[in-house]
């Protein structure tokens, strides 16, 4: 039973992670346009533009819609300013508590985004959207 547990968690961490760059695109939640995100998802998007020295370019990060079960906050998103989840964490985000229509602004050349979502309870999901641009 506790092997079986583990062995769903590895596979939907395994589905469930990506690195986008560079063009400024889309990313949306498990599942965002048919029936919403399932229970104990655990997904990341590492967002990576160049490097350039000085740091001239940014990330900033838009949710044009966001729509995570309202109540309680046991679903999330988070934004670390680095590349992992061991880097300071630039925001957090849940149902009550949505993102800001101007975005969040990376203070450097990569942010690591993480959703999570608990074990009950679910809604429509996010649709977000990251621009590399010019500080
Ligand atoms: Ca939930």
């Amino acid at each position: 039973m506790f092997t079986s547990i583990l062995r769903l968690r590895f596979v939907s961490r395994a589905a469930c992670h990506f690195t986008i760059g560079e063009k400024s695109q889309e990313f949306t939640s498990p599942n965002y346009l048919t029936d919403g995100y399932p229970n104990s998802q655990f997904c990341s998007w590492r967002i990576l533009v160049e490097k350039k020295t000085p740091p001239t370019e940014q990330i900033l990060i838009k949710f044009p819609e966001f729509h995570l079960q309202k109540g309680k906050d046991g679903d999330k998103v988070r934004i670390y300013s680095g590349w992992d989840d061991r880097a300071p964490l630039l925001a957090e985000f849940n149902g009550n508590s949505p993102p800001p229509a101007k975005g969040v602004a990376s203070k450097n050349h990569v942010v690591y985004v993480v959703f999570t979502s608990d074990s009950q309870g679910k809604s429509k999901g996010f649709r977000g959207l990251f621009l590399n641009q010019s500080k």
